[in-house]
């Protein structure tokens, strides 16, 4: 957990050594949990990357809260990531610390990005002191201190079978990740709001056929959004789609024939119905 665009969903990634959570150069690019799971010998994690904590008042940032907190409902241990290059807010390191106050879990920091020459991390080792947890340098992006921060939790975790077989990476089904690389292209290739404002669903998946085939729903908020995602002549929805498939069809290790379609649904973001379209849970 912790504020956005500090590289949590790198650092999965770089615990895994797979390209399982999407992420991307813009703040709130993770909108649900992902799970990965790592298996080595006698241990295994379950690693859970959370929404960067936002302080936004929409329906769909309220979602985003939301789970982040049964994200920490479920942990064993908590891992506080912070961008070692920045001076987290003050208002954030009180919402990390709101959070964290209902979880008796063990908690480490981390402070991330050790791999830029402007890192310095010193508000991240006082932010560590003042909850008493452990403090780890690393950068998810080159794997330097990842394994310090593995060896660390893996001694938290409790002791008993493994939760999932020794090869499973990832607990979501296929399509959850078909939908998450087209939102990673989307975030990839369109600028502005686009990408927060487009809800992406899967309509077909069927692994039968050869290539598989997937078609999938843009949902925008707007009618001039819809025109901007299809592009001129439908250049940027053809882009978009090409890069999604080629990065769905390297997870997959199969071919994949993918259809897009733009609609819009005005406001979905604001709505409990349009984000149950998605399936984001809506707070109470
Ligand atoms: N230089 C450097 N960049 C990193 C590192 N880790 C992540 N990044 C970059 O930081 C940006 C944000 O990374 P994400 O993993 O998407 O961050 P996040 O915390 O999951 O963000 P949200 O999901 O939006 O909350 C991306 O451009 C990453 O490539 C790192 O160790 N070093
Ligand atoms: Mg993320």
């Amino acid at each position: 957990m912790g504020p956005p665009n500090v590289g949590k969903s790198t650092l999965l990634n770089a615990i895994l050594g797979e390209r399982l959570s999407i992420s991307s150069p813009r703040a709130q690019t993770t909108w649900e949990r992902v799970t990965g799971i790592r298996t080595s010998e006698d241990l295994q994690i379950v690693v859970v990357d959370t929404p960067g904590v936002v302080a936004g008042k929409s329906l769909l940032h309220r979602s985003m809260l939301l789970e982040v907190e049964r994200g920490i409902a479920l942990a064993d241990a908590l891992a506080v990531v912070l961008d070692g290059t920045e001076r987290p807010r003050p208002d954030m390191g009180e919402a990390l610390r709101i959070l964290l106050s209902g979880s008796p879990v063990p908690r480490i920091v981390a402070a991330n990005k050790s791999d830029l020459r402007r890192f310095s991390p010193a508000a991240a080792l006082r932010f560590a002191e003042g909850l008493d947890a452990p403090f780890f340098a690393l950068s998810a992006r080159t794997g330097a201190g990842v394994g310090a921060l593995v060896d660390h939790v893996g001694a938290q975790m409790p002791v008993g079978p493994f939760l999932y077989p020794a090869e499973d990476l990832a607990v979501a089904p296929v399509r959850f990740f078909a939908r998450e690389f087209i939102r990673a292209a989307l975030f990839r290739r369109c600028h502005q709001e686009i990408p927060y404002a487009t809800g992406v669903r899967i309509e077909e998946f069927r692994e039968g056929e050869d290539p598989v085939y997937i078609a999938a729903s843009l949902h925008v908020e707007r009618k001039s959004q819809k025109g901007m995602v299809i592009g001129q002549r439908g250049r940027q929805i053809r882009a978009l789609g090409v890069d999604a498939r080629r990065r769905i069809e390297r997870f997959l290790g199969r071919r994949v024939y993918l259809e897009l379609w733009v609609k819009v649904s005005p406001g979905w973001r604001r709505k409990r119905k349009g984000l149950a379209m998605f399936g984001y849970e809506a707070p109470p």
